[in-house]
């Protein structure tokens, strides 16, 4: 099952990442490169648990292959040219804009983007080598801001100059793995470390009491969003191609669910559609594939930065 975003395709030519403003988003690509390309299905959107990367009408792996073969380079000019004349239509999607948002650990960069949008990334270097990238409301003035957790202190920036203005200590022990989500509702963003199947939890409402909450194991990927809809943050672990939720934080998993499972992608959740669902996503060296449904299934993909980045939040733009 697809939603009204299942062909909606970020359209990248094959040029370097950010060195390119060939970044473009539009409806039906799907659809048109398959006309043009006849012999791949590009209508297709296999199960995130096929062996290899399902086919991107625009992305750079497809792109690369393409480039290759002589014979059809004429075509790559065409769908290019087509993707450009599309690009208007897909102003009349009603679909929300989002904020994807990465961290180049290469370069210690942050890259926003907001998609539909003509704006190019914004950058904005921070941080140094080792640093785990957040970016999270962490003030309550419904902006997100860039932070870094390094080593048990949490580098915030609240005006995303590169420089942080709150350091706060919490965790610190090896493997710990940070993450920055309102819990307690107060639009602010909780500090929430994952130890081993252990949450600590230090909420912005009360910032003496660390509560302690149990689910997942060792060596599992944590997530918190709102999976089911009902307003409070479930707390969620990836496991080798599995997702469990538990969503009345009692330790045990209400959700259960398959998607991705490669080896060298990332999990995380985003904020999709204004349904306040949150959705499972892969980042997989610079292509995203989103699984609206939670069945294991990509109804939806965009590309957006390359192999070693780090990808951080994606929300709906505001
Ligand atoms: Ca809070
Ligand atoms: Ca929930
Ligand atoms: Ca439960």
């Amino acid at each position: 099952m697809t939603t009204a975003f299942a062909d909606r395709i970020t359209c990248k030519v094959p040029a370097p990442f950010f060195e390119s403003t060939n970044v473009l988003r539009f409806s039906s690509c799907a659809a048109l490169a398959s006309t043009i390309l006849p012999n791949r299905n590009y209508n297709a959107f296999p199960g995130a648990r096929s062996a290899s990367p399902p086919p991107l009408g625009c992305g750079p792996g497809a792109a690369r292959r393409l480039m290759d073969m002589s014979a059809i380079a004429m075509r790559i000019l065409v769908l290019t040219a087509a993707c450009l004349s599309m690009a208007d239509a897909s102003a009349k999607d009603d679909a929300p804009a989002h904020q994807w948002v990465l961290y180049r650990p290469s370069n210690s960069t942050f890259y926003v983007k907001v998609d539909p949008g003509k704006e190019p990334p914004m950058e904005i270097p921070y941080g140094a080598a080792g640093d785990v990238p957040l970016y999270a409301d962490f003030n309550g003035t419904g902006k997100r801001i860039p932070a870094l957790y390094r080593k048990g202190q949490w580098l915030i920036s609240s005006h995303a100059d590169g420089k942080p203005d709150a350091v706060v200590n919490f965790g610190g022990q090896p493997g710990d793995i940070p993450l920055a989500v309102d819990i307690d509702g107060d639009n602010r963003a909780d500090l929430v470390i994952f130890r081993g199947g252990e949450w600590h939890v230090r909420g912005t409402r009360n910032l003496a009491v660390t509560q302690i909450v149990h689910f997942g194991l060792p060596g599992d990927v944590p997530l918190l969003a709102d999976f089911d809809g009902d307003g409070k943050i479930d707390f969620a672990v990836f496991r080798a191609g599995h997702w469990y939720v538990d969503t009345n934080r009692d330790g045990k998993a209400e959700l259960d669910f398959a998607f991705g499972g490669m080896a060298g992608e990332r999990a995380i959740v985003g904020d999709w559609d204004l349904a306040g669902h949150a959705v499972p996503m892969l980042f997989r060296d610079g292509e995203w594939l989103v699984s609206a449904q939670h069945d294991g299934k990509v109804s939806a993909r965009a590309v957006f930065g390359s192999k070693g980045d780090i990808p951080v939040a994606v929300s709906i733009a505001r």
